[in-house]
Parts: structure tokens; sequence; C-alpha cells
């Protein structure tokens, strides 16, 4: 049965911790005591079993997301005294492995040879000389990335920003038949073994590090948390002012953005029997995944762009009464073995806290970098850079960003950086396509629709100077 597996889970782990040194083995446990209750919480818990019911999906009631044009501005005198109330958390447990990167992802360079994380610290850098104030920095590392981010902050010692990282939580894959961990060793170097558990734990993990408490003590009021790549994530005074000044007290914020054609994947905000929800991709059921990628059901979807009230934080933690979906995510290990891996999503946390609202922000607030196609326009002329903040150059008409789709030999930073002379001027583009082995010349101007595709066996070479506007080039034309 399965109170049955969760025994047998339970004796397992109660091994593996033994299978550490002494010192340690306190810290292995409350990790594990974390993953037991999400295991436990997966085998028995009857919400957790029933999937997510279609027909009870409503569009969030009024006034739960509002504009960001209502927010009334910053008052001038409190801009020093509002920012020293806040934290800024990055979430940096995630690899650069799908832009074919080893190490983090934040260690990539994106603009001018700077860095994700350059960037970040250039621009709390900036905030906090501008005003005088010490917002902090934190990192939320995995075991993934934990070693080489500390290599990497040495370089910033100098830097006017405190920086602080702490470690997500590190849980045991389990094996599909048996329901055990695969690892039989808490040291083992077979990082295959195990696996940090969704942004979802920044919460608990940020707990166990002692760091919020250590915060809240220093008179620390709101975490703005937000995803590492996404480049458009800047400290919002407005949204501060909102928090510390509105009648309502709203303990969880969560930024969300219209839906366009490009947004397909995000979560999205919903309202589930009476509660303001999230609804993450991978908990529609298959028949409406169509549903919900298109951009007229769901209008809006969540940037990641959080911010929670510290003492709420501690207060749901303590009492035992966060509670976030799970998201069971199915893999193959290289040795054969098929695993599961519980997961959770940061933004699922909204229904646990008092006072929740979405605000609906500029697009501007949502620049992420998930592949090469994105890394192609924050490279080019259609941003500026100031104070480490991208901004749209306001040299081009419209506001909105062009689709682009290159060609998966493109996928790779190394590859792409090769295939481009110099980064195309994009300032009138559209829509940009690219299929096969294609290469750029320099100072190449892309303008309107460009469609070119290289056919098997064939080469593109798009020379050095050349306009393309509004074109197709296919075979192996040469222009
Ligand atoms: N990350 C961690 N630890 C983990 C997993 C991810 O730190 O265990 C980091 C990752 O490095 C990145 C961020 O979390 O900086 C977001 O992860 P990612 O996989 O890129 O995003 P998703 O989890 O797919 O989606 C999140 C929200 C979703 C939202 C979307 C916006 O869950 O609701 O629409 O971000 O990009």
């Amino acid at each position: 049965t399965k109170i049955d597996a969760l025994t047998r889970l339970q004796n397992s782990l109660n091994k593996l911790v033994l299978t550490t040194p002494s010192q340690s083995q306190k810290d292995v446990r409350t990790e594990f005591d974390g993953f037991e209750k999400l295991f436990s919480r997966y085998l028995l818990d009857s919400v957790d079993q029933s999937s997510i019911d279609w027909q009870e999906i409503r569009q969030p009631p009024e006034g739960t997301v509002i504009p960001y044009k209502k927010l009334t501005a910053i008052d001038e005198h409190d801009t020093k005294d509002f920012l020293n109330k806040l934290i800024v958390v990055k979430l940096n447990g995630g690899l650069g492995t799908t832009m074919g990167c080893q190490g983090p992802k934040s260690v990539i360079s994106v603009r001018n040879d700077l860095t994700f994380l350059d960037l970040t610290v250039q621009q709390l850098e900036q905030l906090n000389r501008q005003y005088g104030c010490e917002v902090p920095l934190i990192l939320m590392n995995s075991f993934n990335t934990h070693d080489e981010t500390e290599k990497v902050l040495q370089k910033y010692s100098h830097v006017s920003v405190k920086i602080y990282n702490f470690n997500q939580s590190k849980y045991p894959r389990v094996d599909r038949e048996t329901l055990l961990p695969v690892a039989t060793n808490v040291n083992t170097s077979d990082n295959e073994c195990w696996y940090p558990p969704g942004h979802g734990d920044v919460y608990q993990a940020f707990y166990n590090s002692g760091l919020l408490d250590e915060f809240i003590e220093q008179g620390k009021e709101y975490m703005f948390l937000s995803n590492i790549d996404n480049l458009g994530a800047s400290v919002d005074l407005n949204i501060l002012n909102h928090l510390l000044t509105d009648e309502v007290k709203h303990e969880f914020v969560m930024e969300v953005t219209d839906k366009t054609r490009a947004d397909v994947k995000g979560g999205t905000l919903i309202e589930y029997q009476n509660k303001l929800r999230l609804l993450e991709i991978a908990q529609v059921p298959k028949e409406n995944v169509d549903e919900f990628k298109s951009v007229s059901k769901f209008r809006i979807f969540n940037t990641n762009n959080l911010w929670i009230n510290l003492q709420a934080i501690k207060r749901v933690i303590e009492d035992n009464t966060l509670h976030m979906e799970i998201i069971v995510n199915h893999k193959s290990l290289d040795k054969g073995i098929n695993v599961i891996q519980l997961e959770t999503a940061s933004g699922a946390a909204i229904k646990s806290f008092e006072g929740a609202q979405g605000i609906n922000v500029p697009r501007s607030r949502f620049l992420p970098v998930k592949t090469t196609s994105d890394l192609l326009l924050v490279m080019s002329n259609l941003f500026t850079v100031h104070r480490g903040i991208l901004k749209m150059n306001p040299q081009r008409s419209f506001p909105s960003v062009p689709l682009v789709k290159l060609a998966i030999s493109f996928n790779k930073v190394k590859d792409f950086l090769s295939r481009f002379q110099s980064i195309p001027d994009c300032l009138e583009l559209d829509s940009l396509t690219v299929s096969g082995d294609v290469t750029f010349g320099k100072g190449v101007s892309l303008r309107g629709t460009v469609i070119i595709i290289a056919n098997h066996g064939d080469r593109i070479d798009i020379p050095t100077g050349a306009i393309l506007e509004n074109k197709i080039i296919s075979g192996n034309l040469r222009i």
C-alpha cells in the first residue's frame, strides 16, 4: 500500500543520512524532512492527487489583477527609507545547458560582455548609489551552480552591494518502480541521483539558511524575487511604494503581463475553487494544452517577478500553511533508470498569502533570455543599456519585440556567435526565421519579415552590408 511505500522510503532515507559524517547529518536530515513531506503529500494527500478540473477554472475576479498604471508614483522623500526595507533575491539554480553552455546560466555573457549576474549587480549598485540606500542581493543557488557562483562572486568583492548566497535543497531522485531513492550514499559524486526541487523551494531554503531571520532583524520587510534570466526584472519603485503604503496589506504580489504569441509556455493566474492560483503548463491536462496556450482565453501570464512580505514567509513556514501544487517531472537517467522528481514553482505560493494581488505590468518588465533567438535580440540595437537595465531603443517605431526563430545550428551560444560576424541591425525587424546552415556577414540589416532557408547540404552566407527587407531566401541561392 501507499503507507508501506512511504515507510520504506523513510527507512531508506534514514540509512542514507548515516552515510554522511556525523557533523553534517543534521543538515541532511533537515533537507530530507522537506523531501519526506513533499513525497508523503504526493502519495497520500487527496488535494495533491486530484488533477485540475478544467471546468472549475475561472478568470481571476475583478480587482485581483490591477493595471500598473493605477499605481501612484513613489514620493521622493520616501524612496531611501522604502528601499532600505527591500531585499532582492534572484533564482540562480539553473544551468546554461539549453543554450549549450556549461556552468550556471547566470554567467553567460548577454550584452557587451556582461553576464546576467554582472547586469544584476550593476543595477543594484546604481540604485544604492543613487538613493544612498543598502539593497542587498541574495542568490539562491542549487548544488549544480553553487561552486562556480561562489568563484565568480569574488570579482564583486569591492562593489557597493552586499551579496549573499544560499543553497536550495538537494533532493533524491526516486526510482519510478520501487519508489526508493536511486542514491545509496549522500556523498556520491554521481549528481544524476539528486535534483533541485524547483524554485518553489526558495521559501523553505531561505528560511533554513537563517537569512530570513537575519533580514527581518535588520528591519527588511519585502523580498523582490525573480528569475535571474529575466533582464527586465529591475527594482520597481512604484510597486514597492504600493506594497508599503496601500491601505490593504498585500503579502504577495505577482507581476503578470499580457500574453503574446511568443509566450505560450508561461504560467497563468486563475481563480480556482475561490482562490487565486497559478496554473503552469505542466499541470494542464493534455487535451486542454492548446486552449491553455491560446492568447484569447488566458490573456495574462506570470513573469515570475514576485514581491513577498518577509514576516509572512516566516509565518507560513512556521505554521506549516505554505502550499504549492506538486509538479511531477519524469526523467530517465543515463544508467537507464526511470525516475520521478517532485517540484514546486514559487508563484504557486500565491494562494497561501493574505491580500495576494496581481499587477499587470508593461512588457518591458519581462525580457527573458531562454534561447539564442532571445539572445540575438538583447545583443542587438533593439535595446540600449543604462545602469545595467535594458530598455527598448526609442528609435524603434513600435514597442513589440520581433519574433525570432533561429535554426538548430544556432542553439549553442558558441555556434551562434560564430555565425554572426556582427549582430545585425534589428530596429525595423518584425520577424526572422532562419533554417539550416546560414551565416551572416558584418553590418547586415534585417527589416520587416525575413525568412532564410538553406536546404540540407547547402549553405547560405548573407554578405557583409546586405539589407534584407521583407525577403525570402531559400535553396543555395547566393545574394
Ligand atoms: N530555478 C532554480 N531552481 C530550480 C529550478 C529553477 O533556481 O530548481 C531558477 C532558474 O535558474 C531560473 C528560474 O528559476 O532563473 C525560473 O526557472 P525556469 O525553468 O526558467 O522557469 P519556469 O519554471 O519554466 O517558469 C517560471 C514560472 C512561470 C513563469 C515563467 C516566466 O514558474 O509561471 O511564467 O517562470 O519565465
